[in-house]
Formats: C-alpha cells, structure tokens, sequence
C-alpha cells in the first residue's frame, strides 16, 4: 500500500526542495509530514511519539541549515523518520525497519544526511563535537554542527561527559534539547526537576523573554550581532543571579526555552542562533506524541505501538484461540514481585527501561525497592553493586546490547568484588526490527571470560522462573558470583508457565532427548528449534540427539565429558556471536581434554546483521530450524 503525500510534501525530495520554499509554508509542510508519518507508521509500524514531538523541529533544522555540508547528529535516532523522509528516502519508508528495508535509525551507509548511526543514546553531543573539532582543525569556520538530543538522552553521564569537554572547545556546536519530559517511560532524576523548573520559573521566563526580544534582533543589526550577543548574556547572567544555569555553567551559552512546535518561532531562532559562535544550547519544550491525540496523552504506550488503526487510535492485536506464552520480559516481571514479596531484600534496577523490562511490575507495588535511575547503564551496574554490598540481593535488569555501555562496570565494580549481583540480560540475541544496534549478540562471550561470572540462558519461562528463584536464596552467594541471566525479546513457548518454583543446579544441563550419529548443544530458547528441525528430519532417517547445556559458564563438564565419548559429530547453537560464545566453550572444553571430534558451531558469524524478524534473521545466520536440519545432514555425511 502507497501512502501518498500532501500536495507541498510531494514536491519535496530533498532538503533542497524545502529551502526553495517561502517560510510562511512551512507551517503546512509539518502538517502534511506530521500525517505522512501517522498514515505510514499506522500501517508498517514503528517508533511513532518521537517522531511526531520532532516534526517542526526537523523542518526548521532543514530549512535553516545547509545540510548534508552542515551537520545533523540525531540523539538514539527514533525520533528521525521526519527526517528521513526529507532527505530523499519519502518514496522508501514503507520498507521501514523490514527485513531488506530502510533502517529505523539514521545510518551512514544509508545516507549523506545521516551524519552518525545511532541507535544508543546520547552519543550525538561528543559525536558532533568530534566533527567540529574536525572542522577547525581543517580550517572550516562556517559549518554548523548540531546535536539533536531528548532530555532523557541528556541524563545519561555520555552527555555530561561530552559538555564537559564542549565548554572548553572553541567550535560550532548547537545543542538542540528537546524537551519532552519523557524518556520511554516519564523521565526521571533531578535534571528532569532542574528543566521543568527552569520551563515553569517565572523569573527566568521574564529574563529570557527580555533576551529573545533582543535576540530578535539580531538578524537585523548583521555584524552588531556580537556585541548583541554579550548583551543578551549579560541579561541571563543578571537573571542567573539569582537562578544559576547549569548549562551556562559549563560554558555553554543557553537559549530558550522556547515552544518546539512554533515552526515560525523556531525558524528564526535558528537563524539568529547561526550566527553566534562557540558552543551554545537551545532548550526546546516539546509534546511527544504532538498532532496525533491518543500518543498525546498516552506517551509510553505510543512510543512504539505497533501497527493501529489510526481513525480510532485501537492498536492492533493479533487475537488467537487459545492463550498464549506470555513475553519473557513480563515473566521477568510477575516473577521478580512473586520473590520480592516473599525476600525483602530484593531490588530490583532498570535503566530507562520500566516498560521495555516489565520491570514496572514491580515499581508500581513496591516503589521503594524497584528503581528507574535514568538512561544511565554504568551507573545501574555500580549502583547494584554498592547495594549487594550490603547484603541486598539486586536484579538488575539491562538489554543486553546497553549492557556493552557497563562494561568495566560489571568487572571491576562487580566481578572482581565477587559481588552476587543478578544481571538480567533482555532482548539477548537478535532484537529484530531495531537492527545491529539493539541486536544481543556479544554477551556470552563478553560475560563468560570474566572471572566471577555466572552466564546462563533459559529454554523456557519455567527456566527463567527456576534461576531467578535459585539465584536470590541466601546460599547463593557462596559462589561468590555474579550471574548473566539471558533472555530474548518475544514469547516464550509454554502457555502454563506459573509452575511452583523449583531449585536449579549451577553448571548443570539436561539431555532432551537420545540420538544417533549427531549430538546438538544448545543454549538459550533458541534450542526450542531443535525439536522442529528433528521433524523435518523425519523422513531421512536421522535423529540427532539434543543436550540443553543451559549454562555457557560454569559448563557442565560432567554432561560434556559423557557427549564426547558418545558422539562424534557435534553441532552447537547460540544465538549469539560465534567468536568467544557457547559454541568456543564447547570447543576449549574438547581442545583441553584432547576429545576429537567434528564440530559444527551455528550462531551469528563475524558480521553486522542487520534488521528483519527475528526468525528471518536467524534463517540468515543458518540456525533457524531449516538451516539446523540442513547442518545435521551434512555433518552426517562426514566420514569421521
Ligand atoms: C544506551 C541506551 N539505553 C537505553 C535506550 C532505550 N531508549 C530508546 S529511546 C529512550 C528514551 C529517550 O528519551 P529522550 O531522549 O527524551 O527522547 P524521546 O523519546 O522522549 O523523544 C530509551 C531509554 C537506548 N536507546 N540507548
């Protein structure tokens, strides 16, 4: 299904084509892109609320920059869709985010206007910084470089880190903040206080709205404009007597805060901003979910929705005949509350990720023991450890791509602490339509080479349970361990999961069931293909035989040494990275005890995969049920 656009939106293919346009159409472009995402979004899906909150935004950055010469750095990047579709990908962005299509995030290989891929956070302040600093140093004193940025982005210490260093630099910078108060989630912490004060304070709209009248003239006085400036930063500073700013105080000048959907507004802030060097920040107040009602008022839910019916605002769900396993991430979340009222010395930590984690279960009925502190992953991890070390017994759940932010965290706050931290890795292995950059692929090898560590993965919800049971009882702690609890984005496979708890064996697997000629390891609920690739099997005649090792770390080296002396040909699974995974285990394991034989190790080779469904992109890799029948038959074949 094409979705057609608006009358002005269809002669635009390019920046190019909006900046030929007179200002005063600008008002009814947004209106037109702002429908363009709704009727896309509504019918492919996708991120939505970002995108809305930012379509003035994008607009006036197009129209008042040159891009791609100046340069756009886009905070996470789900809030860019507006922006795509200015600059030449309108006729694509209904392949968004499919498997083949455009990429829902901005991407250097996709376009000259995506400066940075992102996908993580608040990366676009250093990045943009990087190429100002870039600039200078090849003598380009004109180029704009902005970094567009969410005030849930800003709370990450990336950021801080990034105007930091912005303050001292004597390069073209502006900060956009756009100000939503919404990470996913409400946003949360003290910055979010210090901007809805700094939004709501009296005082300082007296004084900014003294500068802007200023400022407004600025364009008018040409070359006077300098002299302007220090006006103006005069005028703050009275003001900031008796409200200091905090981004003043890192040097950087601070405009605003003005409304981030007056595209006349903004447009001539733009202009005037241009024209003021060094580093600065303009402070935009903005609605996510802007124009379209239902994501207006219900922001977490609509900031990915799925696919809707956009005159009535239903999101459509698949409706089935008989119940469904539930997602692991909300057996995460009902199990965690299940243990928290019976063990009061669980907590559990999410970094910006309530929803994304379900961690908001338990938020909701214990608020005092379930904490959202921020887009902030090495703070979470540290943050943890500090409370295992007095004695609480800490959840702290992280997707496992986020994860790569805390790394050293995780080793020298956790690991060499021999703290008993419990790290709940979601959306481990392939994310899906996020792409590479949400994709879990490097967990087990990043968790199982630290000393300490724990890694193991569920087949199933009961699985999950069981480990997160075994892993708050008091003895526990013994090993003197953290562990790596890895799990994917989606359903389970069992619609009763609700079993009574029941102790697990560390380093412990199972054997599912007996074969002949070819054994298959697995780890994770990606051996669940097992049993569909045994079938399709059928009919030649083999019947590999299937171990759910469930740990990559401490390996069951008692169920290994009984494999190897049986079987010859060996396939292992991951769905995670080949380089260092289970399947490298596995073969240390053989290499070390001098076993010989044929190993096949299926997973994610050394490559960026890129997005599509999760069963696409393993087919891709070859261990979806097809690719591992296929592999058991060849292997078969093999004279050992
Ligand atoms: C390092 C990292 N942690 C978590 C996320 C998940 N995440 C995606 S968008 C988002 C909220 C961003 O909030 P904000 O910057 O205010 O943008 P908004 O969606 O409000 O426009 C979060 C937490 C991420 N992308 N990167």
């Amino acid at each position: 299904m094409l979705i057609q656009p608006g009358k002005l939106l269809a002669t635009i293919e390019t920046p190019e084509d909006l900046r030929k346009l007179d200002a005063s159409e600008l008002f009814q472009v947004c209106t037109e892109l702002r429908q363009y995402i709704i009727d896309t979004v509504s019918v492919y899906g996708g991120h939505f609320g970002a995108s809305l909150g930012v379509v003035e935004l994008t607009v006036a950055l197009h129209y008042v920059f040159q891009t791609p010469d100046d340069l756009l750095v886009w905070d996470v990047g789900h809030q860019a869709y507006g922006h795509k579709i200015l600059t030449g990908r309108r006729q694509q962005f209904h392949t968004n985010r499919l498997y083949g299509g455009i990429s829902g995030f901005p991407k250097r290989k996709e376009s000259a206007y995506d400066t940075f891929g992102v996908g993580h956070s608040s990366t676009s302040i250093s990045a943009a910084l990087g190429m100002a600093v870039a600039s200078a140093y090849a003598g380009d004193k004109k180029r704009q470089h902005v970094a567009i940025i969410g005030d849930g982005a800003m709370t990450a210490g990336m950021a801080f880190e990034a105007m930091n260093h912005a303050g001292v630099s004597d390069t073209n910078l502006l900060i956009v903040l756009n100000d939503n108060c919404m990470s996913i989630d409400p946003n949360v912490g003290a910055l979010k206080d210090y901007l809805t004060d700094i939004t709501t304070s009296r005082l300082y709209n007296k004084v900014k709205d003294e500068v802007w009248n200023t400022l407004g003239k600025i364009s008018k006085f040409g070359k006077n404009a300098q002299e302007i400036v220090s006006k103006i930063e005069n005028a703050i500073k009275v003001g900031l007597l008796q409200q200091s700013n905090l981004f003043e105080s890192l040097n950087l000048r601070y405009f605003g805060p003005i409304d981030g959907h007056d595209i006349d507004h903004l447009v001539s802030v733009l202009n005037d901003l241009k024209d003021i060097p060094g580093p600065k920040i303009l402070h935009c107040v903005t609605v996510k979910g802007k124009g379209y009602g239902p994501a207006e008022k219900e922001q977490t839910k609509w900031h990915a929705p799925g696919l809707f019916d956009k005159v009535t605002g239903e999101i459509r769900k698949k409706v089935y005949d008989r119940p469904q396993p539930p997602k692991y991430q909300d057996v995460f979340g009902h199990t965690l509350l299940e243990l928290a009222q019976q063990n009061e010395t669980i907590f559990g930590i999410t970094p910006a990720m309530p929803s994304g984690s379900s961690l908001n279960i338990m938020m909701k009925a214990m608020p005092d023991r379930a904490i959202d502190v921020g887009i902030a992953e090495q703070h979470a991890v540290t943050f943890s450890a500090g409370l295992a070390t007095k004695g609480l017994t800490v959840f702290c759940n992280i997707y496992s791509s986020f994860m790569q932010r805390a790394y050293d965290q995780v080793v020298h706050d956790v690991c060499i602490q021999e703290l008993p931290v419990i790290f709940c890795l979601d959306r481990a292995g392939f994310a899906g339509a996020d792409g590479p950059t949400h994709h879990g692929a490097y967990d087990i090898a990043y968790m199982r080479c630290i000393p300490n560590m724990i890694v193991f993965s569920p087949m199933n919800e009961q699985e999950l349970r069981n480990i997160m049971y075994t892993a708050q009882l008091p003895d526990f702690k013994n090993y003197k361990a953290a562990i790596t609890i890895r799990y994917p984005r989606g359903e389970g496979v069992m619609a009763d999961w609700k079993k009574p708890f029941e102790k697990m064996i560390i380093g412990k697997g199972r054997k599912i069931q007996d074969g002949e000629d070819v054994a298959i390891l697995t780890i994770g609920p990606i051996g669940n293909y097992v049993a569909k690739a045994t079938k399709l099997l059928e009919t030649s005649g083999l019947k590999p035989a299937h171990y759910d090792m469930r740990f990559a770390k401490p390996l069951d080296e008692e169920l290994l040494h009984e494999i190897f002396a049986q079987y010859h040909k060996i396939i292992t699974i991951e769905d995670g990275c080949l380089m260092g995974g289970f399947g490298s285990a596995v073969l240390e394991f053989m290499a070390e005890h001098g076993y010989a034989a044929q190993v096949k190790r299926l997973g994610i080779p050394d490559a960026i995969i890129e997005h599509g469904e999760q069963l696409e992109l393993h087919r891709e890799c070859g261990f979806d049920p097809t690719g591992i029948a296929k592999a058991v038959q060849a292997l078969a074949t093999v004279v050992v």
